[in-house]
């Protein structure tokens, strides 16, 4: 019997996960997500095509290998719809490939709606949430009001879908949000649900235990990032779902002791897209330089993301939280701009060093410790294999290393499949 590996974000998302799951795939039998929804942007690259997935896993570019859309995800049926099409434009067959929990929690049009009047109502203290309708979704599962997938195919879903849809419309009274959009909205969902019937459904807790117990190889894919969990983020600017390893156990169904490795990714610096704290964001040159060379833009929203040095006690405090067994950086290349870099190694806080995450972790109470490290000012966009990479580029590693005290098995060196390097 195998164990499942799981992939996750360090920090506040983007770190590169959907273009490393695409790399690692190969290895895998499935792929799975278990978490979050059409939040998430996923990008890969590859022959020339750039593709961001928001729903559908990492894998789905690969042959011979199952996708599989686990009970903790919700799902935009129109989203899905959508991604599905763009992806049947680049002959992938998708009927084939995926696989969708019954037991994943639908998003509705007035939860999209519930969303955006929330972040509305809320003015400046807005979560900067995706409007995607995550938050309202995942209320209602564990307040018990959910539909779920596996409702499209009963035959009164219409009319579980009216009573969901007029408890929401008496909370959008109280937002007094205005309405005018619903009717389209609704007639895209219902045409969306109709493309959703013809996937496989399934109890896809029984498909990965089942698949494990066959000695094939199931890799999670996490979305967003740990210090955007709900339990352990910087709340309340958090997503709404548990981002770390634990989340892989319950939005799949996978025993704690049936997780195998855990590949926590993060970037070589620090990005922040929607609002909350993040103690190393720069507002400088070197914050505008990493934005533009990162190409920091949200690749769900197109939202400018916030940059910032690499933040070594919340990377401490994501690696606790996971059980990191092996670190990927990504973005290495993006710090060739500079000849100097920083690292926060940490925090003053109320007077006093400390090197975790403090409860009130807010920008003004938490002002980082920095360390300087020469950069390596060299392309690394061509090279090819770890021995060719800048001794100041490996210094940064064995530091980190060093720091976290887990190893760095891979560093990515752009946005290409190609250009990723595996070390021994
Ligand atoms: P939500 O929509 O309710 O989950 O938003 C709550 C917070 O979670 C953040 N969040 C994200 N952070 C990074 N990346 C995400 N995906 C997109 C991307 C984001 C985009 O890949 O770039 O395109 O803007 C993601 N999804 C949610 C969000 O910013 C809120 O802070
Ligand atoms: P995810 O949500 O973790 O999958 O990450 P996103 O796709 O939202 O954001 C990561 C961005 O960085 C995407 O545009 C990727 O194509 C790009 N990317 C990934 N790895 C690298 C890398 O090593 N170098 C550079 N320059 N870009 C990268
Ligand atoms: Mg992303």
């Amino acid at each position: 019997m195998t164990k499942a590996d799981v992939l996750l974000g360090l920090q506040w998302g983007d770190e590169g996960k959907g273009k490393i799951v695409d790399v690692l795939t190969p290895e895998y039998d499935i792929i799975a997500r278990f978490q979050g929804g059409p939040n998430a942007g996923h990008t890969l690259e590859f022959n020339e095509i750039k593709h961001v997935l928001h729903t559908i896993p990492s894998g789905i570019f690969r042959p011979d290998t199952q996708n599989i859309i686990g009970n903790g995800v919700v799902i935009d049926p129109v989203t899905l719809a959508i991604e599905i099409d763009s992806l049947k434009e680049l002959n992938v067959d998708v009927q084939e490939s995926i696989q969708v929990s019954k037991k994943a929690h639908l998003i509705l049009p007035t939860h999209r709606l519930l969303d955006a009047a929330s972040e509305r109502a809320k003015g400046k203290e807005k979560i900067g949430s995706t409007l995607k309708g995550i938050g309202p979704t995942y209320m209602d599962k564990t307040g018990r009001n959910g539909l779920r997938v596996g409702d499209i195919i009963e035959e009164n879903f219409k009319e579980r879908y009216e009573n969901l849809k007029s408890k929401h419309l008496e909370l959008l009274k109280n937002y007094d949000y205005p309405l005018d959009e619903l009717a389209d909205m609704e007639s895209v969902f219902f045409e969306s649900v109709n493309s959703i019937r013809e996937l496989t459904l399934i109890d896809s807790e029984h498909t990965v235990n089942r698949a494990m117990t066959e000695n094939k190889k199931v890799l999670a894919e996490g979305a967003q990032g740990s210090l955007l969990d709900i339990d352990f983020g910087s709340y309340p600017f958090v997503t709404s779902s548990n981002t770390i390893c634990a989340g892989a156990c319950t939005g799949l169904g996978i025993a704690p002791n049936k997780i195998g490795e855990v590949y926590g990714i993060f970037k070589a610096y620090c990005t922040r897209v929607g609002s909350g704290p993040f103690p190393t964001e720069l507002f400088d040159e070197d914050g505008k330089r990493l934005a533009t060379k990162g190409h920091e833009f949200g690749a769900t929203t197109g939202r400018p993301r916030r940059c910032g040095w690499l933040d070594i006690p919340a990377l401490k405090y994501a690696i606790m939280l996971n059980g990191v067994t092996q670190l990927i950086m990504t973005k290495a290349d993006v710090l060739s701009a500079f000849d100097e870099i920083k690292v926060c190694t940490h925090y003053k806080y109320k007077g006093e060093t400390i090197d975790y995450f403090p409860y009130d972790v807010l920008n003004n109470e938490v002002e980082p410790i920095w360390k300087s490290m020469k950069a390596w000012q060299k392309d690394l966009t061509n090279v090819t294999s770890i021995d060719e990479l800048p001794q100041e580029l490996m210094d940064y590693v064995t530091y980190l290393e060093q720091e976290l005290q887990v190893p760095i098995k891979i560093i990515s060196v752009g946005p290409r499949r190609s250009q990723t390097l595996l070390r021994d």
